[in-house]
């Protein structure tokens, strides 16, 4: 292991609050990493802020009709309480429109240019003559291509999710006068990402990820595969830092070249307030720190490509030891949508349900996209805090408690026994063997979160409290008090070790919650003591007998059916778009003379052969009878049928579509299908008694 642990999660655009999607997603797993390692006694810094640059912001501030100022002046505030709220432990929270950024961000970009490291590169892009400014691609709306919808932006459809180029759309005007843009040549500073991913420290880095999280190194692989491509790393917008070179007026800096930079510049400001100016180096720079960033999947090509490409560039930097990005999390059913306010808002969860963020941290890690999108629903989030926070954690140390209270005085017992008789020999071998299974979890539970399974991780955490229920049960302290108070005194006095061990465990999970069971304990850890259980994984017994213990009272409370019934009656079922729109068809392709159409040679044709085609998902290789010959054909169908469900049947064949490769198979022909709302493919087949051969006019 690193001597110290630098780790960061990503830099939320201070463009809107935080909701439980970016919790789950990355500051919960960011904080529960970081809360373990130092129980531990690592070295630890967690480092955050606000995203307040790049287009996000500008279109906020459009929207809500002010500056892009008091955007990310308001939403730093809200972010910032909401995380401090739910007990995002970041040791320095920053923002990327302080000085010390700007300085930090066009230090690095200065550096880069003049050793040469960008190209420049003049290119066309959309301008709009009204607004005087060129336009991100966010500003240019247009029609779809891919699916028609009339207000697909330039660089996605929003409707069906293409990502898009501004040139694909269709009919593009400008979202700032509504009118159709014009082309201007326009020069900006490229990396040549292309050849950097040549680069020997590169090159040695992407090893490193060969052993993170399959997702992580899925879209790693696959970005490197298909060929990386230059990529400008500056922008003709006014909202940004500034391009530190001469006759770059009136550019900033790509919003994703300075805000991983943000990392660094608010490193460098936490030891300036500290005063070691100088100290942030050996965070970023001596090779026995490591670095490690959590995010959501939608930042992995930035944190696993770019800014280590950026970094190795600039050199002098450690690059990421671990990416562990997560997918997305759902809200009933339906993706979390910000625009469509299809939310749960941390700030107003607390407004409904204050007092109860370990609720939602202990919810949201049970069921965190670690591996693939999951869903968050009230019902579940219902049923994990009454039936396992309530009944198994909240009822194990309530009954601890509440016994202690009522027997010993609310005093820790002592746990001297002689197994002097077959019952008390019994007891003793009941607490021995819980010992052993709270060990055996102690163990699994730390091994997980190495390996950032933070959903397993809390999971043996609660079977711990679940052995200590199933202790209880078994020795029935409560009888048992009626005729041997001294094996009852043990009983409890283990129990209560139990518990001790219990707020220790809960420490990266549960905060809020260690705190009431330490208060409850009247017991604060030492470093040593955590740090033995953490890190040397022995169990602890730190309470000692006599100790006197604090009033019991309940760590959760049941949620009722009509607080869930309110929290869903809040969301507000996004319209879907076809509601609000009429119905959008693909717009038609440009008039075509009759001769063009006369060149088109259709034949009926029937399918008399199918099989996947070995490596291509997506496609079948069929045999399709023409009367006269047969023909090999690759179709794009087979999402959409499994080949014995089309032998036999009837299909219109484009007979003389010039033969072409595919997957080294040669396609004669082409079939015709019709695609349904749902995107669902059907063959366009002639009437079953047309023959083979037939011609279609
Ligand atoms: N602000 C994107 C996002 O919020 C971006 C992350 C920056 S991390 C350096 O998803
Ligand atoms: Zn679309």
């Amino acid at each position: 292991m690193k001597k110290r642990h630098l780790i960061t999660a990503a830099l939320p655009y201070a463009n809107g609050p935080i909701h439980i999607g970016h919790l789950a997603g990355c500051y919960l797993p960011a904080d529960i990493y970081t809360r373990f390692l130092k129980a531990t006694g690592e070295e630890v810094l967690f480092i955050c802020g606000t995203d307040e640059h790049g287009v996000a912001i500008e279109l906020k501030a459009r929207k809500e009709n002010t500056t892009p100022q008091a955007v990310v002046d308001k939403y730093y505030e809200v972010i910032r309480d909401s995380f401090k709220d739910f007990g995002i432990d970041f040791s320095h929270f920053s923002r990327t429109s302080r000085p010390i950024h700007h300085e930090t961000a066009q230090a690095f970009f200065k550096k880069l240019y003049d050793e040469g490291r960008f190209k420049e590169i003049e290119t066309e892009q959309y301008f709009d003559e009204e607004a005087g400014q060129f336009l991100a691609d966010r500003y240019i709306i247009g029609t779809c291509p891919k699916c028609g919808h009339d207000h697909a932006y330039g660089d996605q459809c929003e409707k069906c999710g293409s990502s898009l180029s501004p040139d694909e759309l269709i009919k593009p005007h400008s979202a700032l006068s509504g009118k159709a843009p014009v082309k201007r040549k326009t020069k900006n500073w490229f990396l040549p990402m292309d050849e950097m991913a040549e680069a020997p420290g590169f090159k040695e880095y992407a090893k490193r990820v060969e052993l993170w999280k399959t997702n992580v190194k899925g879209q790693f692989n696959s970005w490197i595969q298909q060929g990386l491509q230059p990529r400008s790393m500056t922008r003709d917008l006014k909202w940004g830092i500034p391009v530190p070179v001469a006759g770059a007026e009136g550019k900033v800096l790509y919003v994703w070249f300075d805000a991983p930079i943000g990392y660094i510049s608010a490193t460098r400001e936490y030891f300036e307030g500290l005063g070691q100016p100088e100290a942030w180096k050996t965070w970023w720079q001596d090779p026995s720190s490591s670095l490690v960033h959590f995010i959501g999947k939608d930042n992995i090509v930035f944190h696993t490509i770019i800014f280590p490409m950026i970094l190795n560039e600039h050199g002098g930097y450690n690059l990421p030891d671990q990416v562990p990005a997560n997918e997305f999390l759902n809200l009933e059913g339906d993706k979390l949508s910000t625009s469509r306010n299809w939310a749960i808002w941390l700030h107003e969860y607390l407004i409904d349900f204050p007092d109860k963020q370990d609720e939602l941290r202990y919810t949201l890690t049970s069921i965190a996209p670690e591996t693939k999108d999951s869903d968050f629903t009230w019902k579940d989030y219902q049923s994990r805090v009454n039936s396992e926070l309530v009944a198994i954690l909240g009822n194990f140390v309530n009954r601890v408690m509440v016994l202690t209270h009522k027997f010993f005085e609310g005093m820790v017992p002592g746990n001297k026994l002689k197994p002097d008789t077959a019952a008390r020999a019994a007891v003793l071998d009941a607490i021995r063997a819980n010992q052993d299974e709270v060990a055996g979890y102690q163990h699994e539970m730390i091994r997980s979160l190495n390996d950032f399974r933070f959903r397993e991780a809390q999971a043996t955490m609660m079977n711990m409290a679940r052995a200590g229920n199933r202790f209880l049960a078994e020795t029935e302290p409560w009888k048992l008090h009626k005729t041997d108070a001294a094996a009852t005194a043990v009983i409890l006095d283990y129990a209560l070790q139990l518990c001790a061990q219990l707020a220790l465990a809960c420490e990266p999970f549960l905060p809020f919650t260690k705190g009431k069971l330490l208060q409850q304990l009247q017991w604060e850890p030492d470093t040593a003591t955590r740090r033995q259980w953490w890190r040397e994984q022995d169990a602890v017994f730190p309470l000692e007998a006599g100790h006197q213990l604090g009033q019991p009272f309940l760590l959760f409370q049941n949620i009722e059916d009509a607080a869930m019934d309110a929290q869903r009656a809040r969301l507000v079922k996004p319209t879907p778009v076809e509601e609000n729109t009429k119905p959008e068809y693909t717009p038609l392709k440009p008039e075509i003379t009759y001769d063009d159409f006369v060149k088109l040679d259709l034949r009926v044709g029937q399918v008399i052969a199918a099989e996947k085609v070995v490596g291509a998902d997506k496609l079948l290789q069929l045999t399709i009878d023409l009367g006269f010959e047969q023909r090999t054909v690759v179709s794009g169908i087979a999402m959409h049928f499994a080949p014995e469900e089309i032998v036999g049947g009837k299909v219109t064949l484009l007979a003389n579509l010039a033969p072409r490769k595919l997957r080294g198979i040669m396609s004669q022909g082409m079939i015709l299908m019709a695609e349904n709302k749902d995107g669902k493919l059907l063959f366009v087949a002639p009437n079953g008694s047309a023959d083979n051969g037939g011609t279609i006019s």
